[in-house]
């Protein structure tokens, strides 16, 4: 029992993030305060040349009132001592999209079919999270397979999450689109 402190979350033991560099369709997602991604989100995760991994993402996104696009997106990740959670930078490739500094924990993955990702953005006086946001990512397009479903149900009521998530959908918004336009 954790009693939703953050602190007391798990987190994938001896994370191996060459096995998770690749690409990962986010399936589902808890939402932050004042969301930014919408659906359509892919990420791809690298190492680079130096060890430290980087990110790129796309996803629909509605800026100022009304103004549907495909962002683009770049992250790097700082390393903490638990190799399992990092600090996010992340930014646009266009000035008008969100910028931010965020916990990116990866609780849980099997690096072959899926992963479910936690960050808090706000801590409250009691140790529980304000504001956070979780992606449960596929390596598959078409959703996870019935066997880890479980598992991620499990990981989601461990960061006591269940029944917040929102399906991620995939229609093809970002695919055909140029990084930059709508
Ligand atoms: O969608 O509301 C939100 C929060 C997500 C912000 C971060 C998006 C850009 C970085 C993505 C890298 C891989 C998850």
């Amino acid at each position: 029992e954790n009693n939703c402190q953050v602190a007391n979350f798990q987190v994938k033991q001896d994370f191996d993030r060459t096995r998770y560099a690749g690409v990962w369709y986010a399936v589902g997602k808890k939402d932050p305060e004042g969301l930014f991604l919408l659906d359509n989100v892919v990420a791809e995760f690298k190492v680079e040349e130096d060890g430290r991994m980087t990110a790129t993402a796309k996803g629909r996104v509605i800026i100022l009132n009304n103004w549907e696009m495909c962002a683009h997106m770049f992250a790097t990740f700082e390393d903490t001592p638990d190799p399992a959670k990092f600090r996010m930078k992340y930014w646009g490739a266009a000035s008008y999209l969100q910028t931010g500094n965020d916990e990116h924990w990866v609780i849980d993955t099997d690096y072959d079919n899926y992963a479910i990702h936690y960050s808090c953005r706000l801590l409250d006086s009691d140790g529980t999270c304000l504001d956070s946001y979780s992606f449960v990512f596929s390596r598959h397009p078409t959703g996870l397979r019935a066997e880890d479903q479980l598992i991620i149900t499990q990981k989601k009521n461990d960061i006591c999450l269940l029944g917040k998530y929102r399906r991620v959908a995939h229609n093809g918004f970002c695919e055909n689109s140029a990084d930059l336009s709508p």
